[in-house]
């Protein structure tokens, strides 16, 4: 069938808006309408050509939501109709990483999934001819994908696919590390280190579970209003201090965080938000993705003193079981999605939702079909 994509034809230059053939889903494989996606921090990188495992011309796009539309041979879980958010961290409930409650990495379709090719080895993307990678196993900037049918969280049918495409990456990823990753306690001290669309939801996790101190750290001064609305009880612009912002958060919990995450993607950030850790206890995770090549350093006797430095991926959730209560959270009123949502636009627009969150304005801009 034909469908409207915006390809990324290389490394640099701005998406194109085109008409592409997509071939009907195979065994074990669904084809979805996508009706709304967000634009996230990855999508620019891989686009950017920085991204060592990027792969052209590919249809980019990792935040979707959307409705079934046919489902190949052997599809049991879905059928048209059915709403679903696609994931790129799959669940396929088989696997070692499946079976194994500490992760979520399923490596079911790893290898694949990486070459921007569906299971089989094969893409269902091509254009006059030429054959167009999937991208991270979802290719949410097109009107419709193929996506494997354990990549598919099915989710309620009255959820608002402008909204919550979200949690198909930033809610889940900020919320799921609070939650499956620091599984922060009750009364607990945070702090969140960059207020964007990651830690937003951090910080809002965070408050759903009951800590004492939330405190932000950013140095846009500009994030603070937002942040406090979603539960933020301390603001921090390391830029307005005079003294050290590692000393400063000790000093204001009284000894360090009992949960610090690094919601940026710079490594100096990532030391001191290790740093700022209680000793003994204090836990550290790492969400933001540094640019290749770069590397972490503390002096060991942080860790040897007791703080804990961890990572997270997509928030350690098990997509197709936590997509969809997450989705429920939503729909309860539990955490704050709209307010995220700074901007919707036309895919046409696709290219400009690049440049707001180049510039770093507003939180989330979605796409909408
Ligand atoms: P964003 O640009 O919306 O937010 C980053 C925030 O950090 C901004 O508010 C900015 O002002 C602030 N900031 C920048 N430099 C700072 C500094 N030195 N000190 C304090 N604050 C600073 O980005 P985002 O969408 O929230 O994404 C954050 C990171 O998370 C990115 O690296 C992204 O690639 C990554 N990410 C990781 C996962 C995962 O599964 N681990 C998933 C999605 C995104
Ligand atoms: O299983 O080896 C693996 C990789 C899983 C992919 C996880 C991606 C994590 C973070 C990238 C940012 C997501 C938008
Ligand atoms: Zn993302
Ligand atoms: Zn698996």
């Amino acid at each position: 069938m034909d469908v409207k994509a915006a390809v990324a034809f290389e490394a640099g230059q701005p998406l194109q808006i085109e008409t592409v053939q997509l071939d009907g889903p195979r065994a074990g494989e669904v084809l979805v309408e996508i009706k709304a996606t967000g634009v996230c921090h990855t999508d620019a990188y891989t686009l950017s050509g920085k991204d060592p495992e990027g792969l052209f011309p590919a249809i980019l796009g990792h935040e979707g939501a959307g409705i079934v539309v046919e489902v190949g041979p052997g599809v049991k879980s879905l059928q048209p109709g059915d709403h679903v958010i696609p994931l790129y961290v799959p669940e396929c409930r088989e696997c070692e990483y499946c079976l194994n409650p500490k992760t979520n990495l399923c490596q079911s379709i790893r290898t694949t999934q990486g070459q921007g090719f569906m299971p089989d080895g094969s893409s269902r993307f091509s254009y006059k001819g030429e054959v167009i990678r999937h991208y991270m196993g979802t290719s949410t900037f097109a009107s419709h994908t193929v996506v494997p049918e354990i990549s598919l969280a099915k989710i309620r049918q009255d959820a608002p696919f402008d909204k919550v495409c979200y949690i198909g990456c930033g809610v889940t990823t900020g919320i799921g590390a609070v939650i499956n990753t620091a599984k922060v306690e009750p009364g607990s001290n945070v702090v969140v280190f960059g207020l964007g669309g990651i830690g937003l939801n951090v910080i809002q996790g965070a408050k759903m579970v009951g800590a004492n101190m939330i405190i932000g750290v950013d140095i846009n001064p500009g994030k603070q209003a937002l942040a406090e609305k979603l539960g933020m009880t301390h603001f921090v612009n390391p830029q307005a201090l005079d003294q050290d912002v590692v000393a400063h958060l000790v000093e204001l919990t009284n000894g360090g965080a009992d949960y610090s995450f690094e919601c940026i993607g710079n490594v100096n950030v990532m030391r001191q938000a290790l740093e700022c850790c209680h000793k003994g206890w204090g836990v550290s995770v790492i969400i933001g993705v540094a640019a290749a090549g770069q590397e972490i350093s503390t002096r060991p006797f942080q860790l040897v003193t007791g703080r804990v430095w961890k990572g997270t991926a997509f928030g350690g959730a098990k997509g197709r079981r936590d997509v969809p209560q997450i989705v429920d959270w939503y729909m309860d009123g539990k955490i704050n999605i709209d307010d995220l949502i700074t901007k919707v636009m036309p895919i046409e627009q696709i290219n400009e939702a690049l440049d707001i969150m180049h510039r770093g304005e507003g939180v989330r801009t979605v796409l909408t079909f």
